[in-house]
C-alpha cells in the first residue's frame, strides 16, 4: 500500500460542551486540523490535531509539509514515517508543531494499518478489552460557580457516568477550594469517583497544603497540581498527599514521561495522544508506565484513546471529552460509563461530510 495523496483542513466548531447543561452556550471556538491519506489500494485513513491555537494555519502547514514528503510511502511503517519526518523536520520538534503533525500522519497511519488488515486498531495494539471505563471531562469547570457543581455532579451520574472531573485551583483561599470539593463530593455521594484537575496552577505547598486538607473527600486523582516540567516538585506533593497525583497531559514525546517516572514523580500517567507523537508514540509512554507499576489513562480525543486504553493491560480510564465528536457519522457508544470500542476496521470513525462543509474555515 502505498500514500498517494494529502487532504487537510482547518475546522473552527463552537466552544462547547454537550455535557454542560443549564448554561449560556460560550461565544468563543476551537480549531481542529484533519487529515485523510489517500492510498493506491483506494483506502483513505484519518486522523487530527489540534493546540495550534493562533498558530492554527502554521500547524495545517506542518501537516501538508510533512506528510507531502510522504507519497509513495507505505502507512503501514510507522516507524519508517516517524523516522522520515524527523530526518526532515525533527530540528522544530520535539515541542510544538513538529509533533503535532506528526501525531495527525501517525494516527491516519494507524487508521490505514487497519482497514488494510480488516482489524480494528484496539485488536491490532493488543485487543485485551471491548469496553473501557470514561469519566465526564469538561462539565465542571473552573469559571461554573460551585452551586452549578453541585447541579451538574448528580446530573451526570444521571446519564450514567460513574467518574467525574472537577477544575479547582483558582478560588481566592484555601478554605474556598476545600469548600469547592467538599460540595462536590457531597453532591455526587461517595461511590462516583472524583478527578479534581489544577492545571499547574498551584506551587508545591500550595498543592500540599491543599491537598491534605481535601483527602476527606477522597480525590480518585489530582491532576497537575502544579508545573508540569518540575519533576521534583510533583515528586514531593505526590510523597506528601494520599491522594494519586496524575500528570503527562503537557508534555511533548515520549522522553519526559522517563524523567517523570524515574523522578517517581506521579501515580497516574496521563498520555494526550496528540502530543506524544500518535500512536506509536503513546504505546511506548505505556509501556514505561506499565514497568513503572503505573496506571495509564487518556487525555482528550476519546474517539481516538478508547482503542489505546483498551488495548493496554494498565488503562484505567478513557476521559471523555466531547470536543471532537460532532465531526464523525458514529462515535463509540457510551454504556453505563463505559465506552464501547469500535470493533470497525480501523479507527471505526468516518468524517462527517456536513460536519466538514459546515465547519471548515481553511
Ligand atoms: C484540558 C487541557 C487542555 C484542553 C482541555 C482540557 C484539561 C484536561 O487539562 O485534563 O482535560
Ligand atoms: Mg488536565
Amino acid at each position: 500500500m502505498k500514500i498517494t495523496h494529502v487532504t487537510t483542513r482547518i475546522l473552527r466548531t463552537p466552544a462547547d460542551n454537550p455535557l454542560v447543561v443549564g448554561l449560556p452556550a460560550p461565544t468563543d471556538t476551537r480549531e481542529f486540523v484533519t487529515l485523510e491519506l489517500g492510498t493506491d489500494q483506494g483506502l483513505t485513513g484519518i486522523g487530527l490535531t489540534f493546540f495550534g491555537g493562533a498558530l492554527t494555519p502554521a500547524l495545517k502547514a506542518a501537516v501538508d509539509g510533512l506528510a507531502g514528503l510522504l507519497i509513495g510511502d507505505d502507512p503501514m511503517q510507522t516507524e519508517a514515517i516517524a523516522a522520515k519526518a524527523r530526518r526532515a523536520a525533527g530540528g522544530s520538534g520535539p515541542g510544538g508543531l513538529f509533533t503535532l503533525a506528526l501525531s495527525a500522519i501517525d494516527i491516519a497511519c494507524w487508521d490505514l494499518k487497519g482497514k488494510a488488515l480488516g482489524r480494528s486498531v484496539a485488536a491490532l495494539l493488543g485487543g485485551l478489552r471491548e469496553r473501557v471505563p470514561t469519566y465526564a471531562s469538561g462539565a465542571l469547570m473552573r469559571p461554573h460557580p460551585v452551586d452549578y457543581l453541585a447541579k451538574a455532579g448528580p446530573r451526570l451520574r444521571d446519564m450514567g457516568f460513574r467518574q467525574m472531573k472537577m477544575q479547582c485551583g483558582s478560588e481566592p483561599t484555601v478554605a474556598a477550594s476545600v469548600e469547592r470539593v467538599r460540595v462536590m463530593r457531597e453532591a455526587i455521594g461517595p461511590d462516583v469517583d472524583l478527578m479534581c484537575d489544577i492545571n499547574q496552577l498551584w506551587s508545591v505547598n500550595q498543592a500540599i497544603e491543599v491537598g491534605r486538607r481535601i483527602e476527606p473527600y477522597h480525590l480518585f486523582w489530582l491532576e497537575d497540581p502544579t508545573a508540569h516540567d518540575d519533576f521534583a516538585g510533583l515528586a514531593r506533593i505526590a510523597d506528601n498527599l494520599v491522594t494519586p497525583i496524575a500528570a503527562g497531559e503537557y508534555h511533548y514525546g515520549i522522553v519526559p514521561f522517563r524523567h517523570m517516572l524515574e523522578a517517581r514523580s506521579i501515580d497516574v500517567v496521563m498520555i494526550d495522544l496528540l502530543r506524544v507523537g500518535g500512536i506509536t508514540q503513546w504505546m511506548k509512554v505505556a509501556g514505561m508506565a506499565e514497568a513503572f507499576n503505573l496506571p495509564v489513562v487518556s487525555h482528550l480525543v476519546p474517539e481516538l484513546h478508547v482503542h489505546l486504553i483498551a488495548a493496554i493491560p494498565h488503562g484505567l480510564t478513557v476521559e471523555y471529552m466531547p470536543w471532537t465528536l460532532r465531526l464523525y457519522e458514529e462515535t463509540p457508544r457510551l454504556e453505563n460509563g463505559h465506552l464501547i470500542v469500535p470493533d470497525k476496521p480501523g479507527l471505526g470513525l468516518a468524517f462527517d461530510q456536513a460536519a466538514l462543509k459546515r465547519y471548515q474555515v481553511g
